[in-house]
């Protein structure tokens, strides 16, 4: 079983639904896709990834070697009580937003990142015009619903580098989780594996390719497809050699926008009186996720519909 890759430069000849319908067997069966022939130039793809890795060499590896689960993992080690390490991740993680204070020192990074992050802010739009369109969406309906009524829809890139583990079998590179938000699109290492996500029971790996993007659905597309695009458990292992390197972006509501299932896809009253997802106003399934993001997802719409 392998997570499927499709050819997004199809959609516009002769395979187009071809395409499409690969792309909705993506979003319905896996949550997870891979995009290849996706419109970033391989230059800027190029660029992005020696900027980050020399950023992490300049600006954050000295101090990764200082970090909290670098000292828990020597203390349990030391240990050898048989526990894992609980609460952390094997990550370092860097976070570019809009209005945040970038890395300074890395020639290049904040030309580049910038000019990645339009470019997957573009891509993430044509995606969900293609989810939009396999759900029997008006055009422009996800974007509109996470613009929300007075403001725009959150766009962050997570720079996250996996640095080499002394004992992987103790501590995770990032525990399982479903993603918050909307649509993610991730570069990951072309080499480093680690990615995994949960299909019927079995963690499966997000294999590298070189250059793809690989793209996963939120929880928030979860409630507005009622439940027909599912939010899919993933984790990354620790690995003992290699620092993998992954760049994800987040295409998620603004904290304002209000969220429930799409109408059109509510398909009669007494679903709708039964409603498996709750309405709430974003901010708030936040701050359930920030207590509850490595717990199921089915909490916290309960939560959610509490408040
Ligand atoms: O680093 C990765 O490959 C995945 C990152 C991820 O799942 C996340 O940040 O939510």
């Amino acid at each position: 079983m392998a997570i499927p890759v499709i050819d997004f430069s199809k959609l516009s000849g002769e395979e187009r639904a071809k395409t499409m319908a690969e792309i909705a067997n993506g979003c319905e069966e896996w949550g997870f896709f891979q995009l290849v022939n996706h419109g970033i130039s391989e230059e800027l793809l190029e660029r992005v990834k020696k900027v980050c890795s020399e950023c992490y060499k300049m600006e954050r590896e000295e101090n990764f070697k200082n970090s909290t689960p670098v000292k828990l993992l020597k203390e349990i080690a030391e240990k050898k009580n048989g526990n894992n390490v609980e609460n952390v991740d094997w990550e370092d993680v860097l976070t570019l937003l809009d209005n945040s204070q970038w890395p300074s020192q890395t020639p290049g990074f904040k030309e580049t990142m910038a000019e990645y992050r339009a470019e997957l802010k573009k891509l993430a739009i044509k995606v969900m015009e293609v989810m939009e369109e396999n759900l029997g969406l008006p055009k422009g309906f996800i974007k509109k619903a996470f613009d929300g009524e007075e403001d725009s829809a959150f766009f962050g890139t997570k720079v996250s580098h996996y640095p080499p583990c002394p004992q992987p079998e103790l501590v995770n590179g990032l525990r399982a989780h479903t993603d918050a938000g909307g649509v993610i699109l991730l570069f990951q290492d072309d080499k480093v594996g680690g990615l995994q996500i949960l299909k019927e029971g079995q963690w499966i790996d997000v294999q590298p390719v070189p250059n793809a993007i690989v793209i996963n659905t939120g929880d928030q597309v979860e409630v507005l497809s009622n439940g027909r695009y599912k939010s899919v458990w993933h984790r990354v292992l620790a690995t003992p050699d290699g620092n993998r390197r992954s760049v994800a972006s987040f295409y998620n509501p603004s904290l304002k926008a209000t969220i429930s299932p799409a109408p059109q896809l509510v398909e009669n009253l007494k679903q709708e009186v039964d409603r498996t997802y709750p309405k709430f106003v974003f901010a708030d399934y936040m701050s359930v996720y920030a207590e509850q993001k490595f717990l199921p997802k089915e909490p916290r719409f309960q939560a959610v519909r509490a408040m």
